[in-house]
């Protein structure tokens, strides 16, 4: 699987220095991206064009530039989320949010720039493609454009963007259970990202419509067992393990998987969507082992 590290150093060597550009701004970004974090995006992401594709040269050109802006899209919608006028909380990682280390006005200003940053970082990734392997750009540029429309849509209004609308501003007059709402917020909110990590690096290694859609379906499924689990770990683990606030979906009035479902029940769910993702996975090709220890360590609880 993906190391750590490598992604670590991916970040590292991507994002500007912090002395470069104006007031705290780099370092901000920095703080923000750099501070721990699993990097499932990233990792999926490379874990599932390498399903397709065993082309490392290829992987440099699209899927490593792709893994980065995922994860300070990522990045961004963590530092935004974190804010007073969303959840106000002032850990995140073990550390101070960055709203907290650096001001309110620079926690928006670092969010803003981790987006824009993550279409440089993929539009110049196409021009080195074109400048550096000519051959590879003719080849290739349908599915790296195709890969930027489904990053750029599923984290946008009608996608990440639009989840949280919905989480801020509730349904309005919306006759649908709970149960039906919260699973569409969430679909929005946290599914989208995963579905963009797995679809992206299969549609960049070339990967066909069936295969691509499949992914969608395992990205869907896949964040709605993380919600479910991020929502029983608010409620149930300590400081020390998630290194974040708990207890703040409680603070903000947030209805939960848990306070829809009660503890016991949210619990279970996990385990049925868990069942139904390794049958996903079986329906793949290649070695899958790389995502079933992800979803082993995530949704084994
Ligand atoms: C502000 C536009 C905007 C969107 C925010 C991602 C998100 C949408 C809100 C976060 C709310 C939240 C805590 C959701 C639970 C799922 C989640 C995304 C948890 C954090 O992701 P991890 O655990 O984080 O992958 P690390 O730190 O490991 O990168």
């Amino acid at each position: 699987m993906t190391d750590l590290q490598t992604i670590e150093e991916m970040l590292e060597k991507c994002l500007p220095a912090s002395d470069e550009g104006y007031g705290l701004l780099s370092e901000a970004m920095r703080y923000s991206v750099l501070g721990g974090g699993k990097r499932l995006r990233a990792i999926m992401l490379i874990e599932s064009f390498r399903l397709f594709s065993d082309d490392r040269e290829l992987e440099k050109y699209t899927a490593h530039p792709f893994a980065c802006a995922i994860e300070c899209i990522h990045g961004y919608s963590l530092v935004h989320d974190d804010l007073p006028a969303m959840d106000n909380d002032e850990f995140r990682r073990g550390a101070l949010t960055t709203h907290k280390r650096y001001g309110h006005a620079m926690g928006i200003l670092t969010g803003d720039a981790l987006l824009n940053y993550s279409m440089e970082i993929v539009t110049r990734a196409g021009e080195e493609l074109e400048q550096n392997k000519p051959d590879y750009y003719m080849d290739n540029m349908r599915n790296f454009m195709h890969a930027a429309r489904i990053l750029f849509t599923k984290a946008g209004a009608f996608g990440m963007i639009g989840g949280q609308v919905l989480d801020v501003e509730g349904f309005g007059d919306d006759s649908r259970s709970d149960r039906e709402k919260l699973e569409e917020m969430c679909e929005l909110k946290t599914s989208r990202l995963f579905q963009a990590a797995l679809c992206c690096g299969a549609v960049l290694a070339g990967a066909d419509e069936t295969a691509v859609s499949l992914f969608d379906d395992i990205g869907r499924i896949m964040g709605l067992a993380f919600q479910i689990r991020d929502d029983i770990l608010d409620v149930t683990a300590s400081f020390a393990e998630t290194g974040k606030d708990t207890g703040s979906d409680a603070k903000n009035n947030k209805s939960t998987f848990v306070s829809v479902f009660g503890l016991d029940r949210a619990r279970e769910y996990v385990g049925e969507l868990y069942e139904e993702l390794k049958t996903m996975l079986g329906k793949l090709p290649g070695d899958k082992s790389a995502f079933e220890t992800i979803f082993d360590k995530l949704f084994s609880l």
